[in-house]
């Protein structure tokens, strides 16, 4: 029987139900696995025909946004995820995050990534953020393929409302236990990594987290730079606010590619890195299919490495 979200989330709040695979197996492979643009393009379109299915958007409070949880959740559940859906409410709709957990790892040292799953009300939000949405998902799916046993513990989450300002993430480390933010040993944030005229940018909070991305694109000889527009701009901000280590990837937003930056990663200069930012031209034709593809490749290689899979 399919649950509609609302009654997954009265059970999994009054902790009467959590939908909780079978224990992953043994085997554990040692290098990060390539991450198939393919699927992570398949989950843009669902969430694409969600939102045209739904009055046109993924936002906060509308059906295209809890749509997107039960599909998203409908893929997790499946693959042998622990999920959790927390309920909150922000100008007087209901809100929803997604919490996956992997079975299995040091629950006392938990690798986390995160996407806002909401989009604003003028589209479909595909790059923003259908791209770190889809990527985290099908990296999350790649670790269920593999059967993957980390030394750490896996969690990954689809927040709510980062559009109306962190509301979701926010939330989720207020509600958080002190104990059980202590245990997070790094937060990967992905809000929006598939940007049309791509930039290649770090989040340059945690020199370790910053490290292992740069190490990655370093090996595919492609230059990056600091993500420096940022600073409280997405979910990573309440995580870092209480002293967690956090970073991530970021593709560019309504900026303008400079001349040297072009020079650098191609694309266009004196263009937005994404002209349809927060408008109703974000669909599935306004990514990059290069830059999605390394950027989920990119967060598969993060996932495995700092867990100890690697
Ligand atoms: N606030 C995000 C877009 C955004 C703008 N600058 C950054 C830097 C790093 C991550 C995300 C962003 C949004 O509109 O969802
Ligand atoms: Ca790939
Ligand atoms: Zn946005
Ligand atoms: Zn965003």
């Amino acid at each position: 029987m399919k649950f509609s979200v609302p009654a997954v989330v009265g059970l999994a709040l009054a902790g009467l139900i959590a939908t909780t695979a079978p224990s992953a197996s043994a085997t554990t492979t040692l290098a990060a696995p390539d991450i198939p643009l393919a699927n992570v393009k398949a989950h843009l379109t669902q969430l694409s025909s969600i939102a045209a299915a739904n009055g046109g958007n993924r936002a906060h409070g509308r059906a295209g946004y809890l749509a997107s949880v039960n599909y998203v959740k409908g893929k997790l559940d499946a693959a042998g995820f622990t999920t959790t859906v927390q309920q909150f409410t922000s100008s007087g709709s209901t809100g929803y995050n997604l919490i996956a957990d992997w079975p299995g790892g040091d629950t006392n040292s938990v690798v986390m990534s995160g996407s806002h799953l909401d989009s604003v009300t003028a589209g479909a939000g595909i790059n923003d953020n259908g791209s770190g949405s889809a990527a985290v998902l099908e990296t999350a799916l790649a670790v269920s393929r593999a059967q993957l046993k980390p030394t750490k513990h896996l969690r990954f989450a689809w927040w709510g409302a980062e559009e109306l300002g962190l509301v979701g993430s926010r939330y989720y480390v207020n509600n958080l236990p002190t104990a059980d933010r202590a245990k997070i040993s790094g937060y990967l944030n992905f809000d929006m990594i598939g940007s049309p005229n791509p930039g290649y940018f770090v989040y340059d909070d945690d020199p370790t987290i910053e490290q292992t991305f740069k190490s990655y694109y370093a090996g595919l000889g492609i230059p990056t730079e600091i993500e420096t527009e940022g600073d409280g701009r997405s979910d990573h901000a309440p995580f870092k606010n209480v002293g967690i280590p956090v970073g991530g990837l970021f593709s560019g937003a309504d900026y303008i590619k400079t001349a040297a930056q072009a020079q650098k990663w191609g694309g266009t200069s004196g263009r937005a890195f994404d002209a349809c930012y927060h408008r109703s031209c974000d669909t599935t034709a306004n990514i990059d299919d290069t830059a999605l593809d390394r950027n989920s490749d990119a967060i598969a290689y993060a996932v495995w490495s700092l867990s100890g899979a690697s």
